[in-house]
């Protein structure tokens, strides 16, 4: 008996006897003598040829292998030899499969709500005009139905990339902050309170009471600080009961927080998660470009910018902000906040002026920040907050915090929050706490703009929004 075998590894091992499992792509019969089988493994797919053979292969077993339905996983062997045409795809290799035995490992009950191949065309609005310019007809599947038959659609070569990526944007942060001298905390999900100002929380029973589900870790992580661990993350999920039914909200995000002390000044926070988004970009960028052009083929993406060397990442101030939008003639009495149509402008006019699409606004007015952020020494209208920005997009919001229990309890009462219902909190702080800041970032907002999926569902394996809790 052969060990199993990767599909990966054929490209070099021409000659050589192999056994794997692998899923059927599609089986095509050539007369009554032949079958081709595109065989499957995640991302990586291989040619088998079943070809009868005397005392080796059967009519019937080549016939057999006609009728396998797509998507059956199968167990073959056979010996590998270099394809006689040369094959351009990077996830397709370059040599054929001559089989002997094929068995039958799970099989498909009625039909597939789509296929692969339908599934795994270029995600575009466009038509497309073949050779004669006549307009090609495709079957184009429609994101809600890829999402009701989820299983089926997240067997493309691209969305298993799109989930490496995901798997590796955590491994990054955890690499990153770890080794940075960052503690990994699990903070409760179930809160008998709001855990943030603005969003609105999920409610559901709680033995004779109620709970609510966590909208962020955030008093979590800064009490944590009060404990004296120092430096601290999570990855975890975070829920919000918003509405907003748009391409980059859902109601359950993951959530990439940390929460560190602060020396001198809170601009210590902002290098750090700087630093931590450049080690993830490097990493995405040297570890896995295989995916992402594997991934660029269904949606096509100019390649994701980011300033390296001495002038390093792009800051700017919210005023420097709204100038720029201002300059562009964005009528300044409608820039107190930047809102999302702004925001993507901004994008555009930083990535024509600076030729990046990663950047950061600082000094963010104190009123369009939670109560618990820290208020600007000279300032007080302005705050120690920052949001950075992909593709001129939010993909993190943070800031130093109010470590002073008198001014906390102030902004609590200013922004409608009562102090009472956060009694605990506002405490750890009563018991000293060195000053302190972070950010929270949502990790599939991260992945669908480094990739440009152009929805936030598409970066999340089982996506919850305000219409969709299945599958
Ligand atoms: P973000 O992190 O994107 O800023 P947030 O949780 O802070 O999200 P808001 O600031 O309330 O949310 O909304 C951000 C933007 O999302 C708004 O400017 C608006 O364009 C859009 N938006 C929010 N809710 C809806 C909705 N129900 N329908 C359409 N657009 C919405
Ligand atoms: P905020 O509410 O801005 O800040 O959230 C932080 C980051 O989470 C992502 N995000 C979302 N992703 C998907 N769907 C949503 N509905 C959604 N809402 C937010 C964004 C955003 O930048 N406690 C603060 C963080 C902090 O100060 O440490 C907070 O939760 O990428």
């Amino acid at each position: 008996q052969l060990p199993r075998a990767q599909i990966s590894s054929f490209s070099a091992r021409d000659g050589e006897t192999v056994l794997f499992r692998a899923r059927v792509q599609t089986s095509r019969a050539q007369g009554n003598k032949m079958v081709f089988l595109n065989l499957r493994q995640r991302s990586d797919s291989v040619q088998a040829l079943v070809l009868v053979a005397p005392e080796k292969v059967s009519k019937q077993m080549v016939k057999w292998t006609a009728g396998l339905a797509d998507e059956s996983i199968v167990l073959v062997q056979g010996v590998v030899r270099k394809s006689p045409e040369p094959i351009k795809s990077a996830s397709v290799q370059d040599v054929e499969i001559h089989v002997s035995q094929v068995h039958l490992i799970s099989g498909i009950e009625g039909r597939l709500p789509f296929t692969l191949e339908d599934a795994s065309r270029a995600d575009t609005e466009e038509v497309i005009y073949d050779a004669d310019g006549k307009p090609q007809q495709f079957n184009r599947v429609l994101l809600d139905t890829r999402l009701n038959s989820r299983v089926i659609d997240l067997r493309t070569p691209t969305n298993q990339a799109v989930f490496k990526l995901q798997s590796a944007i955590g491994d990054l942060f955890r690499q990153f902050l770890s080794s940075n001298g960052f503690l990994e905390i699990h903070s409760p999900k179930l809160q008998g309170a709001a855990t943030e100002s603005g969003a609105s929380v999920f409610k559901v029973s709680y033995f004779k009471g109620n709970a609510f589900l966590a909208q962020s870790p955030q008093l979590a992580k800064q009490m944590a600080i009060a404990a004296d661990f120092e430096r601290v993350y999570e990855i975890g999920p975070v829920f919000r009961a918003e509405d907003s039914n748009t391409h980059r909200h859902l109601t359950e995000f993951m959530g990439l927080d940390l929460e560190m002390t602060i020396e001198e000044h809170y601009h210590e926070v902002m290098e750090l998660l700087d630093n931590l988004f450049l080690s993830i970009f490097r990493g995405l960028r040297e570890k896995y470009s295989n995916e992402i052009a594997i991934v660029g083929k269904q949606f096509p993406a100019d390649e994701f910018k980011w300033r390296e060397g001495p002038e390093g990442t792009l800051k700017l101030t919210f005023r420097q902000a709204i100038d720029i939008l201002v300059e562009d003639g964005v009528p300044r009495e409608t820039l107190d906040d930047i809102n999302t149509e702004n925001e993507k402008r901004l994008g555009r006019l930083v990535k024509a002026k600076y030729d990046t699409d990663y950047f950061i606004i600082d000094k963010f007015p104190m009123e369009l920040r939670p109560f618990y952020t820290m208020p600007d020494s000279e300032d007080p209208t302005l705050s120690n907050s920052y949001d950075f920005f992909m593709r001129g997009e939010e993909i993190l919001s943070g800031a130093q915090r109010i470590h002073d229990p008198a001014l906390l309890a102030d902004k609590m009462r200013s922004k409608g929050v009562e102090p009472d219902s956060m009694k605990a909190y506002i405490d750890a702080f009563r018991m000293g706490c060195a000053p302190h800041g972070g950010g929270g970032i949502g990790l599939e907002r991260v992945l669908m703009l480094f990739l440009k999926l152009n929805n936030i569902r598409r970066a999340s394996m089982f996506p919850r929004d305000p219409k969709r809790l299945d599958p």
